[in-house]
């Protein structure tokens, strides 16, 4: 793994309705990220945080069946492009959400550097909606959607046009809230899923060294998109959309723990940390552990 590192915050917060996530890069650095990485000896570049449109509203534009489309699209654009910044000086990039929306802005800016890229999906959802399977409107359900090319125009083309992953390359693990149209989509184009049934038969460590096999064969760079929720709301309450019977602390670490053994991520973000719903910041504390797991911090 590259030893420099390149952190930005990306605060969007309308594509979902909770207030609050637009302070997970904050709760995030106040959790002692940059002083454990530094630890590690890693070399931190701290950007700060991108400016995104935080006025919308929670109504779905009849038209389109989405909601703040315009806003969450102006956000991405610019979170794109930094992270193609960041990438170009040759930095390791590390990006703190805000809500899962901002997936579409960091794959299209990654986008540009690889032929090939891969994404692994730590989540209890798969994030495959489109306005028109939607039961929400929040877009923060739809950014895996958009980077494999399904969904809206405007967020297919964002950063650069159609599709920036092949679903091929794709590898979901923790799902356990899966809509019905998602369930199609995710048949349709062969994505490979490792729910939580499917974690309880095969264990954590037969899950992660197959992914992460199947990955190292065919792409060129992985990104990881860890969203907080897939990891059981015992150890991070503090998130909009929790779900019941995810994966434990102790193996979302042990998965950290063989991803940064395999040294196959070219990238990482960290999503949904909402500081307003969980006044410990545990959440964050949390986030911090898997990601100082995933740069090389030991138990011994
Ligand atoms: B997250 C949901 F219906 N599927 O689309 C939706 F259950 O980024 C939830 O994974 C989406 O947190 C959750 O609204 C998005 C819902
Ligand atoms: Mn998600
Ligand atoms: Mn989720
Ligand atoms: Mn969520």
């Amino acid at each position: 793994m590259n030893q420099k590192l390149g952190i930005i915050g990306a605060p969007i917060t309308i594509a979902q309705p909770n207030m609050g996530v637009d302070l997970g890069p904050d709760a995030i650095r106040h959790a002692d990220l940059v002083e454990r990485l530094k630890n590690l000896k890693i070399t931190i570049n701290d950007y700060g945080n991108v400016s995104v449109p935080m006025t919308g509203t929670n109504q779905i534009d009849p038209e389109t069946s989405l909601k703040n489309l315009n806003e969450v699209s102006q956000g991405n654009e610019n979170i794109a492009e930094k992270v193609k910044e960041i990438k170009s000086k040759g930095d390791f990039p590390l990006i703190l959400g805000g809500d899962h929306s901002i997936a579409i802005g960091t794959i299209a800016g990654l986008h540009h550097h690889y032929q090939n890229m891969g994404v692994i999906w730590y989540d209890a959802h798969p994030d495959l909606n489109t306005g028109q399977i939607s039961p929400s409107g929040n877009i923060h359900g739809m950014s895996l959607a958009a980077s494999i090319g399904i969904g809206h125009d405007r967020l297919i083309n964002l950063g650069g046009k159609g599709p920036k992953v092949d679903p091929k390359n794709v590898v979901i693990i923790g799902a356990r809230s899966i809509d019905e149209g998602e369930k199609e989509i995710i048949r349709e184009n062969g994505i490979k899923v490792f729910t939580m049934h499917d974690i309880d038969r095969l264990g954590m460590d037969y899950v992660m060294k197959n992914s992460i096999e199947y990955l190292e064969e065919q792409t060129d760079g992985v990104h990881l998109s860890l969203d907080v929720d897939g990891i059981d709301p015992a150890h991070t309450p503090g998130t909009g959309t929790p779900v019941e019977g995810g994966p434990s602390y102790r193996e979302t670490r042990y998965a950290m723990q063989l991803l940064h053994e395999s040294d196959l991520l070219t990238s990482v973000e960290v999503v949904e940390v909402n500081p307003l719903l969980d006044n410990q910041n545990k959440t964050a504390e949390v986030a911090v552990d898997m990601l100082t797991t995933l740069f090389g911090e030991k138990y011994l």
